[in-house]
């Protein structure tokens, strides 16, 4: 039955892990994959999680389903995230949000329900973006195009170009834009940028589908939310929100994500609702509770919830403390071409580095990072940033 199946192509970021694993050398480094250690090097557990989870276990509740869209802690706590306490979307009763399973989940989910409710439509994706996205937008069937995004002279952003692809994409499009912290580049947009991205989106009549996988990770939850905020007040009738609690929570096992669409009035909301759920019964029925406890546990207890936020804001500052440094490093090193890591944002950094110069990394100094050239900063501390750096430097003289 299987003899004409082939080997199908792994994903070149897990893949690079394994190889990591398997490398004995002292020392080696892992700046492939996206995950955000600690000082010491470990994945930290949050202490308002340990709280929750502590708090659970004394409970020792039983474990019925939940309902189709999740836990409604869960998803009303995930919708002031996005939103604000006070918007009137909300209000409005406009939004729905459905918990999923991580923010993969919520990007299938979401795709599937598009390609149901605008069977024709194309989805627009930014060069680079991250390979799932393309991945997952095709298994729903979609046509993927790329939107210029990246521009390779600045390691920052090519927004004229990107204003004009915009621009000629066909009406109906969907755009896949990253609120903050893009993967894989780090560039971003600033707030005036994306009022403009709003007006050609609004002007072309585009569906934006926002993926926020790093809310808190670069600027604050609010500020990295200054996207999704502008969306809100733009006017426009509809559009679709991803959110994953991977990282923020430091729950990425847990498969933690939300999908959110926003409606043009609260009737179509709970018409648009009723397919997501059905859409989800049929991929995977319900989500799983532990992650949805956790995090509606951390978000509906002030305490917690003041505890989280202060855990978030060292994880970020640390970012950004590992940026500066390692800016700081390369050019100690003779390498001060580097400068543009401090103006990146969030886990990762489009290097600039080559292939080549990545597989010596790899060869010669153990140091793992993407072929592309991107590194996951949320990886470096104190006592690796140095050799990094003198590695990165050395791979970098021609
Ligand atoms: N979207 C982006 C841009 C990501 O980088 C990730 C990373 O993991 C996700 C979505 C998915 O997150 P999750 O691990 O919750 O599925
Ligand atoms: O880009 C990353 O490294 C993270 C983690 O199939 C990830 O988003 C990578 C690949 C993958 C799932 C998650």
């Amino acid at each position: 039955h299987f003899a004409s199946v082939e080997m199908t192509p792994g994903d070149p970021i897990l893949g690079l892990t394994e190889a990591y694993l398997a490398d004995a050398r002292p020392g080696k480094v892992n700046l492939g994959v996206g995950i955000y250690y600690d000082e010491q090097g470990r994945i930290p557990l949050l202490r308002a999680v340990h709280e929750v989870e502590q708090r659970l276990a004394q409970e020792a509740k039983p474990r019925g389903y939940l309902p189709i869209d999740g836990l409604p802690a869960y998803t009303q706590g995930t919708q002031k995230l996005v939103f604000g306490a006070e918007s009137p979307l909300l209000a409005a009763g406009r939004v729905a949000t459905s918990q999923t399973i991580g923010g993969s989940g919520a990007l299938r989910v979401g795709a599937d329900v598009l390609k149901k409710a605008l069977p024709k439509a194309k989805i627009a994706i930014s060069n680079p973006s991250w390979e799932n996205h393309r991945v997952v937008f095709i298994a729903a069937g979609f046509e993927v195009v790329e939107y210029t995004y990246y521009d390779p002279q600045t390691h920052g952003l090519d927004f004229a170009g990107m204003l004009a692809d915009l621009g000629k994409l066909e009406p109906g499009t969907v755009v896949l834009l990253h609120a903050c912290c893009h993967n894989p580049t780090g560039v971003d947009l600033n707030a005036a940028q994306w009022q403009q991205v709003v007006e050609v989106v609004k002007e072309r009549q585009l569906l934006p589908f926002i993926d926020m996988a790093y809310q808190g990770f670069d600027q604050g939850i609010d500020a990295d939310a200054t996207a999704v905020r502008l969306f809100a007040a733009s006017g426009i009738e509809s559009f679709v929100v991803t959110s994953s609690y991977a990282k923020s929570f430091s729950l990425y096992g847990e498969r933690a994500g939300a999908l959110t669409f926003v409606a043009a009035d609260r009737d179509e909301a709970l018409r648009v609702q009723s397919l997501v759920k059905r859409t989800i019964r049929s991929i995977y029925s319900s989500p799983s509770t532990h992650g949805g406890a956790l995090v509606a546990g951390v978000l509906n207890s002030p305490e917690l919830r003041a505890m989280w936020e202060q855990e978030l804001g060292e994880m970020r500052e640390r970012i950004h403390a590992m940026r500066a440094g390692m800016v700081e490093k390369l050019a100690a090193h003779g390498a001060p071409q580097f400068a543009f890591i401090q103006q990146q944002a969030g886990m990762f950094s489009y290097s600039g580095l080559s292939k080549a110069q990545v597989d010596r990394l790899r060869d010669e100094y153990a140091i793992y990072a993407i072929g592309t050239g991107r590194i996951c900063v949320a990886a470096l501390n104190r006592s690796n940033l140095d050799t990094v750096a003198a590695a990165v430097a050395a791979v970098s003289k021609a």
